[in-house]
């Protein structure tokens, strides 16, 4: 069974992906703070009770890892779709006045380690400060639960509508820079050549998806009328997911409006099918038109087969 996907809207904390690059800190709540810093006129240091004393948002937002940094074309759909409480970043800027130099904005989680055999490194991304200032929000709640260990606690950035790499779990420091940090996980590792260009540029916003659900991938069928579903995103609203089985047309499934959060979007076509092997494959459109390519890219058509073998036609034991 699929570990990320499930029927649920809300992907259930023991089915998210996890994923680390260094070790994985054992934070005790009540020492651990968050420091801003940098180009500010009011450095801030802040308890986790002092950001859950701010006025806070729910939002329920598509997280998707981008994949193995060093390949970078190879789809691995790796998704979940969680509901995050927290604060929107802008409260603590506002708190800490960035001062006009200010462009960059760098998060630092508390983890440490080697990576690529560079050692003592920390976890580290940066932004455009706009762009984190209009986005990002600090999370200490995932799915009406306290954040656990593993997907960041006690606090973790999460920026909707970019690759999961941008948010930083287990957040200790924001940094106010005019320039962007040279560093492993942001100038080295998690870029890539846009098409038609030439220079890498970091990994951010989300590429136009989707990923089958059900059936799923090798499944055999037991009725001919099959229910395909599955989910769809991007990072502007998905305006439509076409299905084709077998060598088929692309046929419009029908889609769920994505409403006001950042959140994936369920999709669902009935098909009766016959007997024998099927191939069936989705893709998704945005509304800056942006399309699902063949296969060859990180968020290619997703395709999967399955067999039907009604029951009564003696193949099922
Ligand atoms: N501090 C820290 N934050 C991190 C990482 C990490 O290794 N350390 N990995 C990133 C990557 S690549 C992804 S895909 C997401 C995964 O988040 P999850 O494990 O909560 O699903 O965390 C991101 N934030
Ligand atoms: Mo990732």
């Amino acid at each position: 069974m699929d570990p990320v996907l499930t029927d649920t809207f809300v992907t259930p904390v023991d089915r998210i992906f996890f994923r680390k690059h260094l070790n994985v800190p054992e934070i005790d709540a009540s020492s651990w703070t968050l420091s801003v810093e940098g180009l500010v006129d009011r450095p801030l240091r802040l308890s986790l009770s002092d950001i859950e004393a701010l006025p806070a948002l729910r939002r329920t937002v598509v997280h998707e890892c981008f994949g193995n940094p060093f390949s970078p074309e190879v789809p691995t759909r790796a998704v979940a779709n969680l509901e995050w409480t927290g604060i929107p970043l802008a409260a603590l800027l506002d708190r800490a006045m960035p001062r006009d130099s200010a462009r960059h904005i760098w998060f630092e989680g508390a983890d440490r380690g080697s990576f690529l055999g560079e050692d003592g490194l920390t976890f580290l991304k940066d932004l455009p400060l706009e762009a984190a200032r209009e986005h990002v929000l600090l999370a200490y709640r995932l799915n009406g639960q306290p954040l656990p260990t593993r997907h960041g606690f006690p606090l973790r950035a999460v920026v909707p509508g970019m690759f999961g790499t941008n948010s930083v779990k287990w957040l200790s420091r924001i940094v106010l820079a005019d320039h962007r940090p040279e560093h492993m996980f942001t100038t080295r590792l998690y870029t890539r050549v846009p098409p038609g260009g030439t220079t890498p540029v970091p990994v951010r916003e989300i590429d136009v998806n989707s990923k089958l659900l059900s059936p799923l991938d090798g499944e055999h069928l037991t009725t001919s009328r099959v229910e395909i579903s599955g989910r769809a995103w991007s990072v502007s609203e998905v305006t439509g997911v076409e299905v084709s089985v077998d060598s088929g047309p692309w046929e419009p499934a029908a889609l769920r409006p994505r409403g006001d959060d950042l959140a994936w979007q369920p999709f669902s076509l009935s098909r009766t099918l016959a007997p024998g092997t099927h191939r069936i494959r989705c893709r998704a459109t945005d509304r800056d038109g942006r399309i699902q390519p063949p296969p060859g890219a990180r968020n290619s058509v997703h395709e999967i087969t399955v067999e039907v073998r009604p029951s009564g036609s003696g193949a099922v034991c």
